[in-house]
């Protein structure tokens, strides 16, 4: 059986690896040229743990070959599956431009009995109101000529791979028979459970609930340490005993929710939601506290500095991470961002690191790229990310002593002890 995977991005070419490897033939098609030239050599642009090897071996095999040309591919393969980009505008409403193109692409070269599989996030109704009418442009009707199913990838970045092989999938056809077929394809490629779920837009609400669930929650644990601060209590002392309570689950407060998942698809519900006329309240305002956090971060840095008598326009201000999380490359949504452009706007010069990304994407947020050691220099060093390099800063290391870090991972009584001034998200 042939596969087409549109998409080669962080999750369509491990998926499309994945499926390589288990013997199947896979082509994978992308509409950037530089994608394709690297997988067709072996390689991946992308940087993800194990994936290197994956892709070489796919292609080594013979298995997995990429190309810019849908049509042809298309025409080859009985399972179509696209996973490609669904941002949010800059009015927070769903962009699908690069799932109707992909759809586009298949009507034109659809054959009877052919699967289209949808893994890109969506809001709920894509598949029904613009996935199904696109393809049936081929002159085909969906359930009876051709199957149509929906499965989210719900793998976490830089745990990709294993969470792709081993997390449960969630499944949902336009009828029975196609979401069968997706199920078994999918056994190919994971351990995990597969749990078949009534419908297409069952499974598409699935992946957004979940991203919801964890961005609210993160929100509320925000908001619990800003409270925490007011009455000088340690919040990450306190979330930590709360959570032994056998049904509290309090996230970690950190500086903000970045990533192209937690920060964008809580917005897919909220636009169903207004089209169905409600208003989704408690979603809204937890991307608005969440997307505040970068703001309380910078004010936390100008109260310390104030408080010690520095001026804001003699300060240096050195940032530490500006990836949306730990150990990984990507800053795409990242709150160091916004954070660098308050601190310009405050009138700090301001400085910034990361052994994850490059120097011109620091360069673009509009920091000055230098190393740890010259981060640490600065009258206030604050860390953003939680890369590993990080955990084994000392309390010497912070040459001005003013140190706010803004992710649980340091122990604050050690380097208060040694006369830093110590501040954090729910710290005293
Ligand atoms: N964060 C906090 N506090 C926390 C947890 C996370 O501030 O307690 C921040 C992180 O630092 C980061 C952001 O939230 O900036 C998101 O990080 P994450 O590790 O929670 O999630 P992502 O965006 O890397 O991946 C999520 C995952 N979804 C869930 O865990 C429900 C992943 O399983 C999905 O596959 C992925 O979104 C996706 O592609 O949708």
């Amino acid at each position: 059986s042939k596969i087409t995977v549109f998409g080669l991005g962080h999750i369509g070419l491990p998926t499309a690896a994945l499926f390589a490897n288990s013997g199947l033939q896979v082509t994978g098609v992308d509409i950037n040229k530089r994608t394709i030239e690297y997988v067709n050599k072996g390689k991946t642009p992308i940087m993800e743990p194990g994936l290197d090897e994956l892709v070489k071996k796919a292609v080594e095999s013979g298995k997995l070959t990429a190309t810019d040309d849908g049509i042809a591919a298309s025409k080859d393969s009985r399972i179509k599956i696209v996973i490609v980009p669904t941002p949010v505008d800059e009015f927070k409403k769903s962009d699908l431009s690069a799932v109707e193109s992909a759809c586009k692409t298949i009507a034109k070269a659809l054959n009877k009995d052919d699967l289209v599989i949808i893994e890109s996030t969506t809001p709920p109704k894509t598949c029904e109101n613009i996935v199904i009418p696109i393809l049936e442009e081929s002159g085909l009707k969906a359930g009876n000529d051709f199957g149509v199913a929906y499965t989210p990838e719900r793998a976490l970045p830089n745990n990709t791979i294993y969470e792709m092989t081993h997390n449960a999938r969630v499944i949902g056809g336009i009828n029975e028979k196609s979401a069968d077929t997706a199920v078994s394809l999918y056994e190919h490629i994971t351990k995990g459970k597969i749990i078949k779920v009534n419908d297409l837009i069952t499974a598409e609400m699935v992946k957004l609930m979940e991203n919801t669930y964890r961005d609210t929650n993160i929100a509320l644990s925000n908001e619990l340490a800003k409270v925490c601060e007011k009455l000088g209590i340690d919040a990450i002392e306190a979330i930590a005993a709360a959570n032994h309570h056998p049904r509290v689950n309090i996230h970690t407060p950190g500086p903000g929710v970045g990533g192209h998942c937690l920060s964008i698809d809580p917005y897919f519900i909220v636009e169903i939601a207004e089209q169905e006329g409600i208003e989704s309240t408690l979603i809204k305002n937890a991307r608005a506290i969440n997307d505040g956090m970068p703001g309380h971060v910078a004010e936390i840095v100008v109260n310390t500095l104030n408080d010690v008598g520095k001026q804001i326009n003699d300060s240096k201000v050195g940032i530490l991470g500006v990836a949306y999380k730990g150990n990984v490359a990507d800053a795409r949504e990242t709150p160091a961002k916004p954070l660098i452009e308050l601190l310009l706007e405050e009138g700090f010069d301001v400085y910034a690191h990361d052994p994850h990304t490059s120097s011109d994407l620091i360069k673009y947020f509009g920091a000055e790229p230098v190393s740890m050691e010259e981060v640490l220099k600065c009258d206030c060093v604050v860390l953003i990310t939680d890369h590993d390099e990080y955990k084994s800063i000392t309390p010497d290391m912070i040459e001005n002593k003013i140190f706010v870090c803004t992710r649980p991972i340091l122990n604050p009584d050690e380097f208060k002890m040694e006369g830093v001034i110590f501040k954090g998200i729910g710290r005293l």
